[in-house]
């Protein structure tokens, strides 16, 4: 009988954008009892801690005007080494954010290890600027773009190859908050969005069952990148960049069960949890909840 393994590594990186705390959402997630509340439903858990990310000077790149570009780029790597060990050893890696930058140490980790990895990312941005059509420079607000291989080549050529992923393969799920650069991009690439509309219309079952319908044939693994702002901030306000009108717990929840039981996710990474900006740990809480429905806790 194979062993269900998991890897929980964090990654307390605030560096891909300007709000600080999120550096804390690794030991917030912990702090909400990750390690007991999985425990349960693995053969065997580990925690490796933290890649070390310190607390470096901030800094804008003058040419591209990315802030921190080298230090995204530098610790991402360790990242994606961290990650590519751990799926090595036969386990599941699940990486704790941390900034959404933080998806491009893990892509670059995992996509080596699959032929055709589709991604889901659950978000209520596209994540898909590069450093012309970013309104901020934040590399946060870029980690899709850079794994389809568009970006600055210190983050796309992480991990020594480009691209991780082709945009066919990706399902972009909650977005409300999309520049007109990732819209051009959207269209262009071909790449699947559930926006809330699609989510209210059809609801989250329907967009679950096609989401999984897309990437089960074509796609031999499949990675979940889960930023919590894509949940409604009136339910998890500890993110960095709230966008009113967003999923709710219960939808979330869904999704996560309807996952499993598709048995579909084969790496995971939950993000842009700040506890500054949150009430008594819930963002994290609700963060550790979806991770028990996703591994295959059941209400009854
Ligand atoms: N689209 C905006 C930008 O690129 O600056 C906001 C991005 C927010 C990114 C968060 C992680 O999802
Ligand atoms: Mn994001
Ligand atoms: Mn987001
Ligand atoms: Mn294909």
């Amino acid at each position: 009988m194979m062993t269900r393994k998991l890897s929980i590594i964090g990654m307390p990186m605030d560096l891909g954008q300007m709000r600080r705390g999120v550096d804390m959402g690794p030991s917030a997630i912990r702090y909400a009892g990750v390690y007991e509340r999985l425990k349960p439903l693995f053969d065997a858990i580990e925690d490796l801690g933290d890649i070390p990310i310190g607390r470096p000077e901030v800094s804008v790149d003058e040419e591209s005007n990315l802030r921190n570009l080298d230090l995204v780029a530098e610790k991402n790597t360790l990242l994606a080494e961290k990650v590519d060990e751990v799926i090595q050893s036969g386990s599941f890696p699940l990486v704790l954010g941390g900034d959404h930058s933080i998806a491009i140490g893990t892509l670059a980790g995992v996509a080596k290890h699959y032929k055709n990895l589709g991604v889901i990312w659950y978000d209520a941005h596209g994540d898909l600027n590069t450093s012309e059509t970013s309104p901020s420079g934040n590399i946060h607000g870029m980690p899709l773009a850079v794994s389809v291989g568009l970006g600055h080549e210190l983050l796309t050529d992480i991990g020594g190859y480009s691209p991780k992923i082709r945009p066919e393969h990706v399902v972009i799920i909650g977005a409300r908050s999309l520049d007109e650069g990732e819209r051009i991009l959207i269209k262009e690439k071909g790449i699947k969005v559930y926006t809330m509309h699609e989510i209210d219309r059809m609801g989250m079952a329907k967009v679950m069952e096609e989401t999984i319908a897309y990437l089960k044939d074509k796609t031999d693994g499949v990675h979940l990148s889960l930023d919590l702002d894509g949940l409604d901030p009136s339910e998890c306000p500890g993110v960095g960049t709230p966008v009113m009108g967003g999923i709710s717990y219960r939808e979330s929840h869904l999704a996560m069960e309807m996952l499993e039981e598709a048995k579909l996710i084969t790496s995971a990474e939950f993000v842009e949890v700040n506890p500054i900006l949150d009430e008594k740990n819930k963002t994290a809480s609700i963060a550790v909840g979806l991770m028990g429905s996703l591994f295959g806790e059941k209400l009854l």
